[in-house]
């Protein structure tokens, strides 16, 4: 029997940029297969990071923006200030939207605007060659941390989930993994939440997916899932740090 991988309608019939073994594509998909379900396509404006999904503009068959390093949540926020009835998505690397984005991602949630953030961390910057973010865990070996991360130097790797659970504003804000095939279910799972909120006008929503680098982490990319699953998942629990909806009674 041939099984087809149907292409979700809100994603272009281009070929992808990423290296093997990199999980941006599929958290791509999960968020297309979801503005497919909801019927929002001709009503989305994604704002694309600089990173390695600098070219998301070219995968998402919606209206797509591309922000400076760092500022999507603020061209997101622009965006749907300007145009309330518009569903707005930024999707951001965790150099993006951790390094130089800091002040966005904080204050945009800080003010609670009606937008999702995907926030894909894979421990390091791709893009450019694989110096340290700020989320690089423990002794992690970098281009730019050769030695491994000296923690007592640089200071720890940081938690952008837990960091923004501290607002009052943010609707709704869930860590998931992309690293084995039931934490993917899950994980469209919360893309589904997310944008759900977003329609609804709910408020600010985020989801964080823990994703892998072979290519800057130097490992095999079949290899690439185990490692982030004993490194990365120790330090960046999953799990959902806030869902109003909940609070308030619903499911
Ligand atoms: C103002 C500015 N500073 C620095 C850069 C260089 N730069 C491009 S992408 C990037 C980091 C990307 O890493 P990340 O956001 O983690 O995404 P990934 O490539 O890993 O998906 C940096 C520092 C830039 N393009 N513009």
């Amino acid at each position: 029997m041939e099984i087809v991988a149907q292409r979700p309608k809100s994603l272009r019939d281009v070929q992808f940029t990423y290296c093997p073994g990199c999980l941006h594509g599929v958290a791509h998909r999960l968020i297309a297969e979801t503005m497919d379900e909801y019927g929002i396509r001709d009503n989305t404006m994604g704002i694309a990071p600089v990173g390695c999904s600098v070219f998301a503009y070219k995968f998402f068959d919606c209206d797509m923006a591309q922000a400076a390093h760092g500022r999507a949540p603020a061209v997101a926020t622009g965006m749907k200030r300007a145009r309330p009835d518009m569903v707005v998505f930024a999707y951001q690397g965790d150099g993006d939207l951790a390094a130089i984005g800091t002040a966005e991602i904080v204050h945009a949630a800080n003010r609670g605007e009606n937008i999702t953030v995907f926030f894909v961390n894979n421990a390091i910057y791709g893009m450019t060659g694989g110096q340290m973010a700020p989320t690089t865990l423990p002794n992690m070996k970098t281009t730019t941390s050769p030695y491994g991360r000296d923690v007592n130097d640089i200071g720890y790797p940081i938690r952008v989930s837990e960091l923004l659970n501290t607002l009052e504003a943010p609707y709704y804000i869930e860590r998931v993994s992309l690293l084995s095939v039931p934490d993917t279910i899950k994980a469209k799972q919360a893309v589904k939440k997310a944008l759900k909120y977003n329609i609804e006008g709910k408020g600010f929503t985020f989801v964080e997916f823990i994703s892998t680098c072979p290519t800057n982490w130097g490992i095999d990319p079949n290899k690439s899932k185990d490692w982030a699953k004993e490194n990365m998942l120790p330090y960046f629990k999953l799990g959902c740090f806030r869902d109003k909806e909940k609070d308030n009674g619903g499911k």
